[in-house]
């Protein structure tokens, strides 16, 4: 490990991988166009008073067309890597059957794009926009059968130039917005077995993703997943507290990273779920603990954890009402989940490589008469968190890129256009992209590989 470390106490490694991340559904529009088949997205954003103001992704940043402008801007910022999801209803409108290979080509040129600009893709399956004409969508076992001819297909046109593919992002999202709370589509409260049932197709889509990408791409390519798990900051680091909040870690994913990452459902879930726990066919677990090449995390709002003696050994502190966070309810400050989240994994799982395939927040933009946009709140959210992501590299955790959310403002799912991720400002009348602070600081610290 000392050998990787930085010498500098605010540097990174010498290799470490700067990069933006982005979504299909997020930023594409281009809802109708070119053959693209109609999604569960689509047709949530249609229902009145699922999203803030009635916004839909029909337009949005509008980067289906404006790809070139926006790579322009990663080339500005000096990133090396950008994270991108494709579209599966624009290559399989209907979820399967007949591939469109307009959606191939624009994913081909776009792709061809960045290579040109010298940056490296990192390409995501599926970012949550699922092909509405699947019956059943996640509640429907044939769906991760569907995902994985998409994804192999994909993976085998894309390989000669993608070389790190990430199957799904953050399962318990999808499983858990969509289906228990319903407020991302498709808006379903299910009861828990149905519930958790979806939660296993999820993780079950991931893993029989991995085995086609492996089949259908060229050998070296790597195969991960982008996941939001569930993280845990001690509040005192000392050995009780650090044990609890592994502890912590491991349980409270059970059903998504863990499993993911082991192969198997600890018996304490199984146990406590009793008849709600999935149905699971032969094979099923094998498949969704396929070795990884790198784990990718996505790393937002963590909990701060204690030890104590109850059974499980630990408590998940509260929220209070003065506890900082973002304009998203849900994006408390706790910059410390830079290092925990990586140390978490890691100690856990002892992944060979891990990105973090998004952090980042909203912010009150500020925009001047003069036509700046000053987002001070972001650049400290962003210096703070990368200052603890920084001390996992300089302990020598295999942290070995970064994609920040967002490259720029994009449709916030429910939220609409009304919380803005990006560290480039989109005017949605004119669809004008224009750097923020928080672009000039990025770029700043990309220049000096070391925090600013
Ligand atoms: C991630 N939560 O979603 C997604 O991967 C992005 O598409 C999204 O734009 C970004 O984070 C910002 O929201 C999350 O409720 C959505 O804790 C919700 C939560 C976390 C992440």
């Amino acid at each position: 490990r000392a050998a990787e470390r930085s010498t500098d106490a605010s540097g990174f490694p010498p290799d470490f991988l700067w990069g933006c991340a982005t979504a299909a559904y997020q930023i594409e529009g281009a809802a109708k166009e070119d053959g693209r088949g109609l999604t569960n997205w689509d047709v949530f954003s249609h229902t009145p008073g699922k999203v803030a103001n009635n916004a839909t992704g029909d337009v949005a940043s509008d980067s289906y067309h404006r790809y070139g402008e926006d790579i322009a801007l990663m080339k500005d910022l000096g990133v090396r890597a950008y994270r991108m999801s494709l579209a599966w209803s624009r290559i399989f409108p209907e979820g399967k059957g007949q591939p469109n290979q307009k959606g191939v080509d624009h994913y081909n040129r776009v792709i061809d794009a960045l290579l040109a600009a010298g940056i490296t893709p990192y390409v995501t399956m599926f970012h949550w926009d699922l092909p509405q004409a699947l019956p059943g969508g996640w509640q429907n076992r044939d769906t991760p059968k569907a995902f994985a001819d998409y994804a192999g297909f994909m993976a085998g046109k894309l390989s000669d130039r993608v070389h790190h593919f990430m199957t799904v992002n953050e399962v318990r999202s999808f499983s858990d917005l969509g289906h228990k709370s319903g407020t991302h589509a498709p808006g379903l409260m299910l009861p828990p077995r149905e519930l958790n049932q979806v939660r296993h197709h999820a993780i079950l889509a991931h893993g029989l993703g991995v085995g086609a990408i492996r089949a259908a791409a060229r050998p070296g390519t790597q195969v991960g997943v982008a996941d939001n798990a569930t993280f845990f900051v001690p509040v005192v680091e000392t050995p009780e507290h650090i044990a609890a909040t592994l502890r912590a870690t491991r349980q409270e994913n059970a059903m998504f990273l863990t499993a993911i990452m082991e192969g198997r459902y600890m018996d304490s879930y199984l146990t406590a779920q009793g008849a709600a726990a999935p149905v699971v066919q032969p094979g099923d677990m094998a498949a969704i603990g396929s070795p990884l090449d790198f784990l990718a995390i996505n790393v937002y709002t963590p909990f701060y954890v204690m030890a104590d003696d109850t059974p499980s050994g630990y408590s998940v502190l509260p929220r209070t009402l003065n506890s900082p966070r973002m304009p998203s309810p849900w994006l408390y400050v706790s910059p410390e989940v830079g290092y925990w989240s990586v140390r978490s994994v890691s100690d856990l799982w002892k992944p060979k490589t891990i990105f973090v395939a998004e952090n980042g927040c909203s912010a009150d933009d500020m925009v001047t008469p003069n036509g700046q946009v000053l987002d001070p709140d972001r650049v400290m959210y962003l210096r703070n968190c990368l200052t603890h992501f920084r001390r996992a590299t300089a302990e020598g955790y295999p942290l070995k890129g970064y994609f920040l959310w967002s490259l720029l403002d994009n449709f916030e799912w429910a939220d609409g256009y009304t919380n803005r991720f990006g560290i480039h400002y989109v005017d949605f009348e004119t669809q004008k992209r224009t750097p923020k602070l928080s672009a000039h600081w990025y770029r700043e610290l990309i220049r000096r590989n070391a925090l600013v």
